[in-house]
């Protein structure tokens, strides 16, 4: 597998996620910030949208943080990292797993920018009820699902970290105790160890 990356960017996500697996992968930088590198055409060909992370593996080819990682939890399914097809969870941790892409990233935007709020017409909703969403569903812990690290943990623990870094959260001491527990964990660690030049 060939992860395209670059330090300091949504890519953690899926660098963090090899961590977790204990597979081999050769990292690929690709500095964002440098249009004629963003050009290269093998990156290209890996990720139409000149984003990162992007996942080769073989001939399969994944642009998106959230895909490589569900993706990758389901190929190598004896690291537990995802409720197998009709197990009970199986459902919460899609419905988990998608929320960081569909739901807190757009509403992170409406934030940050001030945007109009239409909680209605806005598939996200608003920031607000995303929030109050997340908080529930942590509500329990000490992962999404309970018991049990998934990739949606994966996730949502670099979102809810991105959230403070950002200061868009004040004081939500469940949701930082979360980040807490996931930046943590030791594959956490190593992937943040080479999350650098
Ligand atoms: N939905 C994508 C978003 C990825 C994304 O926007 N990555 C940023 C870095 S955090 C990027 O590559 N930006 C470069 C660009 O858009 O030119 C994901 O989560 O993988």
């Amino acid at each position: 597998m060939k992860l395209y990356w670059c330090p300091k960017t949504r890519a953690v996500r899926a660098m963090w996620m090899v961590e977790e697996l204990g597979v081999p992968c050769e990292r690929v930088l690709i500095d964002i910030r440098d249009a004629a590198a963003k050009d290269d055409p093998g990156f290209r060909a890996v990720s139409p949208m000149g984003k990162v992370p992007a996942l080769e593996d073989g001939a399969t080819r994944l642009w998106d943080s959230g895909a490589i990682c569900g993706y990758l939890a389901d190929q190598y399914p004896q690291a537990g990292l995802a409720p197998a097809i009709g197990h009970p969870d199986r459902g919460a941790y899609l419905q988990w797993l998608l929320f960081t892409n569909a739901v807190i990233e757009p509403a992170m935007a409406e934030k940050l920018s001030q945007s109009p709020v239409s909680a209605v017409s806005h598939g996200w909703g608003s920031f607000d009820l995303m929030m109050a969403t997340l908080r529930a569903g942590l509500a329990r812990g000490p992962w999404i699902l309970g018991e049990r690290f998934s990739a949606a943990d994966v996730l949502l623990g670099t979102s809810c970290s991105f959230m403070r870094q950002f200061k868009i959260l004040e004081d939500e001491p469940v949701l930082f105790a979360y980040a807490d527990s996931c930046t943590a964990r030791p594959a956490f660690q190593r992937a943040a160890a080479l999350d650098v030049r």
